[in-house]
């Protein structure tokens, strides 16, 4: 583990105000030299800059989405007092004291949060290698999440966190830190009150969340400007709907890339894959995605295809394709150094490798040994970069999979066996013209740079096909490029437990497409290992299996029928559910939400849900508890207050409640909320094979609403108002249940469907008589059927007490 810096007594403060201007949408507090800069963007996101010169650094951010002054206009007033100015917005108050200028916010209801313990400082006013801290109050009760990309716990109170992307020695463990993604942005909570930070610096930097002093914590960088922005909640949700406006949201995925991928180093004849496709096929198993390692081209050479093994690739994906396969390609950052190829030819004369400092290219060694590597910052790189990938496209590939971009560079060539993983030359030069710096400053935002070329690319050539882009590395902001795998996990159970607060934290975080490798990557999985990974990995955001080339295979039959027949069964749930999980994209699209969400998302007010790290919410209607031991058939279950019911039996159940839940291999357990509608459609062995019909609505009694979000699930149609909205609420009264159905909204005409109505938990009296009517008293279910002709309806149902 790399040690993080301390702060030195060297540090410098600010002293006594000099004076303040209000320049637009900003305050400038001048402290003789060192300057202040408190931007209000909306009434609950803040920025604070803090400039040691005086002069503000002109360079962009690289994350937010838009120039602070492109945000709507932002209603403020400013109160001045003898000791302190007051910024007061319709959300809160931001308190900059006269001396030293401490800062601390407040809520409306006059509650700290954000609070300077020490205030803003840094060691020296020259650039060169300047270092920028600030520390603040940790409040009582108060717990910190997100931090992008990390192992360890849920709860990140007591921790600290590196911001540097790295290819981590296999293995990680809880005091494994950085991973592969540096994703400074992170959520404070404690009830009643919500706020996010994100830290807006690129250089290496860290946290300190209240472990080397408890009560305060702590962000710090190497180099570059204290500049961060404050998310006001006061609901978690209200701050990922702010992180959103500020970091920017995911595109619509196509629908596609919600199916389960299948992947394997080692993919690396065509008839190895021709065999995987038809295998899934025969067996009934759902699968979209195949996904070629770097087996697939030749020495390793980027945007090339080996012959021997791939003599025909149009011919093998336009195959796959007639049969509802799609297939992603790797492509790693270096570019083999080799006279004859044409990529680095031309990358030569296009000058779009990185120079040491000396001004000689600089080299590093990777999969094609002796190898050079984009300059992503460069525009005009990553638009190079991204027509690369139409040697690719030409034959028919469905999506890029950027891999070893943080970037990991090996300290000698394979040949000589693997060495050290460090990477490029930290004074190496980049960036655009104008702006050009050191790799320090930048080394954070290369994957996050390939992952953009690579998106954009994408979308430039394929015009109305939405992109699909998976990155091991990336900084805050990815989740507008690129869905982002964990990297190389191992196939131990910790590594199952693991993945459940790590890919929460990326929701909160801002990443909501995020998934591991199902089964693990290092290693062999036992079956029992295998199958409860899918279980979970089924309802994960992105669902993935991988395994590294010379491990055991792991695809889902390997393991005998069992495990065979347990997969199909939960690939085939989360097949059905999509018309759900699509619409959660959507809301993540929209508004920045997670589609994996630890429960305190949904309940910030229930302390008991703070460290919950082993139970995720799949939007908000559907809660899994996931096994992750061996040999166990049994685990304890919190479901927060209100009613839930039993996914399998139909029980209700009355939170708050701690529960033995009994769940043998072929069950994990899964609860809904009650007033949940859910809807999903047919079984099918890949996205898009059946229109959705019926469309199935699963009605959980109690109060509730869902939008369902439907458009063509491939193309950016949706942009130009292609798409609709159906709006379903659900209400219950003393003896009844009431469903009414809303008039579909929006341009996108859906397929003519029946529409499948199954009202759960009900009693002995089913509805009133309507004909399609059907009651299975074992599971308590009522199941009506109609043709969904779009038009308002209101369905009511009798409904005797469900506790009964
Ligand atoms: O040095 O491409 O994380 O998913 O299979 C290893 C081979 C390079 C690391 C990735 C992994 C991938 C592997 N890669």
């Amino acid at each position: 583990m790399t040690e993080v810096s301390k702060l030195t007594e060297s540090f410098i403060t600010l002293g006594a105000l000099h004076s303040s201007t209000r320049a637009g949408r900003t305050l400038i507090l001048d402290y003789g030299s060192p300057r202040v800069a408190i931007t209000v963007l909306t009434d609950r996101i803040i920025r604070v800059r803090l400039a040691p010169d005086g002069a503000f650094a002109a360079r962009r951010s690289w994350a937010v989405v838009q120039a602070d002054d492109a945000f709507p206009e932002a209603v403020f007033e400013i109160e001045e007092s003898s000791y302190a100015l007051v910024l007061r917005t319709a959300s809160l108050t931001v308190r900059i004291e006269r001396d030293r200028g401490s800062l601390s916010f407040a809520d409306a209801q006059g509650q700290a949060f954000c609070t300077d313990e020490v205030g803003m400082q840094w060691n020296q006013t020259t650039s060169e290698s300047r270092r920028v801290a600030c520390t603040k109050r940790i409040e009582a009760d108060e717990h910190f999440f997100g931090f992008g990309e990390r192992t360890g716990p849920l709860d990140k109170l007591g921790r600290q966190l590196i911001n540097w992307t790295t290819d981590p020695a296999h293995g990680h463990g809880p005091g494994t830190d950085p991973l592969y993604q540096a994703i400074p942005v992170f959520l404070a909570l404690r009830t009643g009150l919500a706020y996010g930070v994100f830290f807006n610096n690129t250089w290496r930097s860290h946290f300190d969340i209240g472990a080397r002093r408890s009560g305060v914590w702590t962000m710090e960088a190497e180099g570059g400007e204290l500049d961060y922005y404050v998310v006001y909640g006061p609901t978690p949700e209200q701050v990922s709907e702010g992180l959103g406006a500020l970091l920017g949201t995911l595109p619509l995925p196509p629908r596609w890339a919600l199916g389960y991928h299948q992947s394997r180093w080692g993919h690396a004849t065509d008839s190895m894959v021709r065999d995987l496709a038809a295998e899934f096929r025969t067996r009934d198993i759902p699968c979209d995605v195949i996904h070629l390692d770097i087996d697939y081209m030749d020495g390793y050479r980027v945007f090339t295809w080996n012959s021997q093994g791939f003599p025909d690739p149009r011919g093998l994906l336009a195959d796959l394709r007639g049969d509802g396969f799609r297939i992603v390609t790797i492509v790693d950052p270096g570019v083999k150094v080799d006279p004859d190829y044409k990529v680095y030819q031309a990358g030569l004369e296009h000058d779009v490798f990185i120079h040491r400092a000396d001004g000689a290219v600089f080299h590093g060694y990777v999969w094609p040994d002796d190898a050079v590597f984009a300059d992503y910052t460069r525009p005009e790189v990553r638009e190079w970069w991204g027509n690369m990938q139409k040697a690719l496209l030409d034959v028919g590939v469905s999506g890029i999979w950027n891999d070893m971009n943080e970037p990991a560079v090996f300290e000698r060539p394979f040949s000589q066996g693997v060495g050290k993983v460090g990477t490029i030359d930290l004074d190496a030069m980049q960036g655009p013209e104008g702006e050009r710096t050191t790799h320090a400053e930048v080394h954070n935002l290369y994957g996050y740079g390939m992952a953009c070329a690579s998106y954009e690319g994408l979308r430039r050539q394929r015009g109305s096909e939405r992109p699909f882009v998976i990155t091991r590395s990336g900084f805050a902001g990815v989740q507008r490029w690129s869905t982002c795998w964990m990297g190389d996990n191992d196939s131990w159970w910790e590594h199952l437990e693991l993945a459940m607060p790590q890919l929460m934290n990326m929701g909160l975080s801002s990443v909501p497409f995020v998934g591991t490798d199902i089964g693990g990557f290092n290693g062999n999985a036992s079956g029992e290992l295998f199958a409860r990974w899918m279980q979970f990995g089924a309802l994960a955001p992105f669902c993935r299996g991988h395994s590294e080339i010379g491990t055991e295979r792991h695809e889902p039959w390997v393991f005998g029928p069992r495990v065979e027949a347990i997969c199909r069964e939960f690939l085939r749930l989360r097949y059905r559910l999509l018309p759900y999980l699509y619409t959660l994209f959507w809301e993540a699209a929209q508004r920045g939400s997670p589609v994996l969400r630890p429960l305190l998302y949904h309940y910030p007010d229930d302390p008991a849900t703070y460290q919950l790290h082993d139970q995720v919410l799949l939007g908000p209607s559907l809660l899994a508890a996931p096994m992750y031991h061996p040999g166990r058939e049994h685990r304890h279950v919190y479901l927060p207050e209100g009613v839930w019911y039993d996914w399998w039996t139909n029980e209700l159940l009355d939170g708050p409640l701690h529960l033995l839940a009994f769940a043998p291999l072929e069950r994990m357990p899964l609860y809904v909320r009650a007033g949940a509608i859910i809807p999903s459609g047919p079984d099918q062995h890949y996205a898009d094979e059946r229109p959705l019909d019926p469309l199935t609505l699963d009605l959980y009694p109690g109060n509730g609403a869902f939008t369902l979000y439907e458009d063509d699930g491939y193309s950016f149609e949706y942009e130009h108002g292609q798409f609709s909205t159906t709006s379903y609420t659900l209400h219950q009264t003393a003896d009844r249940l009431v469903f009414e159905i809303g008039v579909r909204e929006g341009a996108y005409v859906p397929t003519t469907r029946r529409l499948l109505i199954r009202v759960h938990a009900v009693g002995e009296q089913a509805a009133e008589g309507h004909p399609g009517a059907g009651y299975d008293s074992v599971h308590r279910l009522l199941t009506l059927e109609f043709d969904d002709d779009g038009h308002a309806r209101t369905l009511s149902f009798k409904i005797p007490d469900t506790t009964a």
